[in-house]
């Protein structure tokens, strides 16, 4: 298949490029670089040093013969380009990451919520209407997110995106399916949240054929991929905004910083290997719905886990201390959370779990580059309210001069 890999340079959509690759797929990425040009913004730096886009594209052909193509476009910004790049290449499948996925930098000012509406939701609705207007049959894999169904403790497990309803009319009760309600937690994950309703759209106005993955939080960093030379390595981040919980706690374990769990750590979240993720996505490309059906939502994930347990875990493993911090975060201190993820292992997966001996490696890589960690970008700073702005711990180290007076 000739696949569109729309924020191919990301730290999932880069995997997945070459995951796809490598099973024979003709790769076109199509990225802004917006991502690196945030690493600049926020003065952090991934751990694991990234070459250029094109240098990665350049060491993957000169390893295995194959050609990824790099497209610099930005598809919530040039939508004429967009579809004539569509028009031209007429891609069998698009796989759309191309969107601001960090949920504190979403909230970290005014202009930072605005950038990440106006950059998710165009870039969406533009991909739609270009799919539309150019007629060409592709599926579109969409990466969303399972924080769209929002983390209350319902007591009941949550469905693979559409659930059971009776609805009261005069003649009785009659079951119908809906999607399920949103109930996003940051702005970011609102901006998941609307790019559903825009997909359950054009599914039914215009017969596109879109599956949507509501992804939980993906650890690890290298897949069979990335392994096989340095210059492949994918992106890792630690800092406070894109560094995401589980490879943060690795992560300062490894440069013996202590854990930064926010509140209780009674929050419980969902979990996925980066090897399961890009796994996922092969499957969901080779199941597509047809035209005319409603969009496919899978739950793309494998395991559900409380976050002080996780920190109590990587603190037996590695003998690391844990700060129990004020929540920068307006969300529930405790949650249980039972999903349904049945179509992914009837289609197959094989789950990658915490106990596969993984853990160890994500903390052997950040020690081999610990030497590029700033420590002072490693705590969580964007608040989601004034309120909480002014209860944050900016020291969870201990380290700074302490008045005596
Ligand atoms: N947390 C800590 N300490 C930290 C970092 C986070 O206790 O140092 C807590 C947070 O308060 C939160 C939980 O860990 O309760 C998860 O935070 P996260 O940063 O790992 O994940 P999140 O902000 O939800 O976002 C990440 C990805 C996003 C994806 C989402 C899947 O950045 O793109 O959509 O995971 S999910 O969480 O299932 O919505």
């Amino acid at each position: 298949m000739r696949i569109a890999i729309l924020g191919g340079d990301g730290f999932v959509g880069w995997p997945t490029a070459l995951h796809l690759s490598e099973l024979g797929h003709d790769i076109h990425i199509i990225d802004n670089l917006s991502r690196r040009r945030i690493d600049t913004e926020l003065g952090v730096q991934s751990l694991t040093p990234m070459d250029s886009i094109q240098e990665r594209c350049r060491i993957w052909h000169d390893e295995t013969g194959r050609r990824i193509h790099f497209h610099l476009l930005d598809l919530a910004a040039e939508y004429e380009r967009l579809k004539q790049w569509l028009a031209e290449q007429r891609p069998d499948a698009v796989i759309h990451f191309a969107e601001q996925r960090a949920a504190p930098y979403s909230m970290k000012t005014d202009r930072h919520k605005v950038y990440t509406v106006d950059n998710n939701t165009s870039a969406t609705h533009n991909l739609l209407a270009a799919l539309v207007e150019t007629g060409i049959d592709a599926h579109l894999v969409h990466l969303g997110t399972m924080g769209v169904y929002g983390y209350s403790s319902v007591g009941a497990p949550i469905p693979e995106g559409y659930l059971d309803v009776q609805i009261d009319t005069p003649g009785g009760p009659r079951p119908q399916q809906i999607l399920y309600p949103t109930r996003p937690g940051s702005v970011y994950h609102m901006t998941k949240s609307l790019d559903q309703i825009m997909f359950q759209f054009y599914a039914q106005n215009d017969g596109l054929r879109i599956t949507d993955l509501h992804q939980g939080i993906v650890w690890g960093t290298h897949t069979d991929q990335t392994r096989r030379h340095e210059q492949l390595i994918n992106r890792f981040d630690y800092d406070g905004d894109y560094g995401t919980v589980l490879n943060r706690f690795l992560i300062q374990a490894a440069i013996g910083h202590p854990l930064t769990v926010h509140g209780t750590g009674g929050q419980t979240r969902a979990f996925i290997h980066i090897q399961d993720s890009v796994r996922c996505i092969e499957l969901a490309l080779a199941d597509a719905p047809k035209a005319g059906e409603r969009v496919r939502i899978f739950n793309q994930m494998t395991e559900t886990h409380r976050i002080r347990d996780l920190a109590e875990m990587v603190a037996r493993l590695t003998g690391a201390r844990i700060a129990w911090l004020p929540n920068p975060r307006k969300e529930a201190e405790e949650n249980d959370l039972i999903v349904k993820n049945d179509q992914f292992l009837a289609l197959g997966l094989q789950p990658t779990t915490l106990a596969e001996g993984l853990l160890s490696e994500v903390v052997d890589v950040a020690r081999k580059y610990a030497h590029r960690i700033d420590r002072a970008r490693v705590p969580a700073v964007s608040a989601w309210t004034r309120d909480l702005a002014k209860r944050i711990e900016h020291d969870p180290e201990g380290k700074r001069l302490r008045s005596v007076s």
